[in-house]
């Protein structure tokens, strides 16, 4: 059936398959329905390359659009899918498609009809179940769908005294959870992602001296990406010289690089669904100043307090407060600021050049899933969470707060984390970072 699936060996698929069955567990005596995410259109005949959504992969391996995953924990059929039926004439033009009879055999699903028999089927499906896990709120077609099976099957169960869903639950504290603690499968994968974007990132370093453009290095990275088998970037490259690094989300990428100035680079390589997220700042003509070597040693100096604080037994919101205080010491040590530390993290004085969070959940989606509070306090760190670690300092080039020498500056330096019983393990770490790594590799003596 096509390259694809005989890549989709026995272990590719058993991996699906262990995660489908954690989560049937973990939905107790509860049903839940995923859709497929939408195809999006992007101008002309033109579409833009399908992305199937992060949830529906992690519980199944399906890439293709058009598809609906309902699980019945307890049922003699738990696992059914509704998928776009093989129709010969289509597939030429689109791909191959496994249809209901792949969705049994490939992927292993109980039973798969197509999706065009969704609508017809799904109210005597969610019989026998009082609560149903869906995420309500994100696509107004589903919800209406969802909507009009429950009020079907209700009157169903009217007749034949069955129960029906009078509960929805957002996917949050099911799915999410378990996608939120990482198997050492998905960790090898991440590993994967890393090193391709280690090899990456390498090269648009390489690649960096006075009158590039940005969009060069970021043709570095692409490339890098796809020659070593990613799907590509897990999100759109950030490629920011001088000035521009300042604009968090730059993605222009259309400036030559500027002898004297510093390039920041935040590019991660998707590889097999899951994403690394990365970010280094290097000097364009391959030498800091010194007043550059401050302010990246301020940075560089957070970001290894917010490491050493990536333990079991601390909480999410700790990695952040580690960073803020040392950015705030440095800031008061360059003459940002003046004062009492305490009062100045108080104030958050810090937030007029560091106005972003410290660190996001990272796996399947750049800023993964996974909740950020527990019990009403931030989450504690356990192990098998993936996360970045991403300070960073933003100076505007007319900023007269800011002693002249360091206007105009954007530096973050970003690192994949793995929480460990042992301590943090820094999946990107081989990535060079330090000053004198990062000149000694730009001069070619590495
Ligand atoms: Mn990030």
């Amino acid at each position: 059936m096509g390259n694809y699936f005989i890549k989709l060996g026995y272990f590719f698929m058993q991996r699906y398959h262990d995660q489908r069955n954690r989560f049937l567990k973990k939905l107790g005596e509860d049903a839940a329905l995923l859709f497929s995410a939408p195809e999006h259109h992007r101008n002309g005949d033109a579409e833009y390359p399908y992305r199937q959504s992060s949830d529906l992969i992690y519980l199944t391996g399906w890439i293709q659009p058009q598809a609906v995953v309902l699980l019945r924990p307890g049922a003699k059929e738990p696992f059914i899918m509704f998928v776009q039926p093989k129709e010969p004439s289509r597939e030429i033009w689109t791909g191959i498609r496994p249809g209901p009879e792949g969705a049994v055999e490939i992927y292993g699903a109980d039973a798969a009809y197509p999706i065009s028999e969704l609508k017809k089927r799904i109210p005597a499906l969610l019989q026998g179940y009082t609560g149903l896990h869906y995420d309500f709120g994100e696509n107004e077609e589903h919800d209406s769908l969802v909507r009009k099976a429950i009020a079907t099957a209700r009157k169903l169960g009217k007749d034949n005294g069955m129960d029906v869903p009078n509960r929805i639950c957002s996917l949050a504290h099911t799915l999410h959870e378990l996608r939120l603690i990482k198997s050492e499968d998905e960790i090898e994968v991440i590993k994967k992602a890393a090193s391709i974007t280690k090899d990456a990132h390498c090269a648009a370093m390489k690649a960096t001296k006075p009158g590039v453009y940005e969009y060069e290095l970021e043709a570095e990275l692409l490339y890098h990406f796809r020659k070593n088998g990613g799907s590509g970037p897990g999100y759109t490259p950030i490629v920011g010289g001088g000035a521009n690094a300042v604009i968090l989300h730059y993605i222009e990428n259309d400036s030559p690089l500027q002898d004297g100035d510093l390039v920041c680079i935040d590019a991660g390589c998707e590889y097999e669904w899951y994403t690394a997220d990365v970010t280094r700042t290097w000097p364009v003509n391959g030498t800091f100043t010194p007043a550059q070597k401050e302010l990246y040693a301020a940075v560089l100096t957070a970001q290894e307090k917010s490491i050493q604080a990536s333990i079991v037994g601390n909480s999410f919101m700790d990695i952040h407060y580690a960073t803020v205080r040392s950015l705030t010491q440095s800031m008061i040590r360059l003459g940002f600021l003046e004062g009492d530390v305490e009062e100045l993290i108080e104030e958050k004085a810090y937030k007029e050049w560091y106005m972003h969070g410290t660190s996001h959940w990272l796996g399947m989606d750049v800023h993964d899933v996974g909740s950020y509070a527990s019990k009403g306090s931030s989450m504690p760190l356990d192990a098998g969470m993936v996360l970045t670690i991403e300070p960073g300092l933003y100076i505007a080039a007319d900023d007269e707060r800011v002693p002249i020498q360091y206007r105009g500056m954007g530096i973050r330096i970003e690192d994949d984390i793995l929480i460990t019983e042992d301590g943090p393990v820094i999946l990107t770490e081989e990535i060079p970072k330090s000053i004198e790594d990062i000149e000694s590799y730009m001069k070619g003596q590495v």
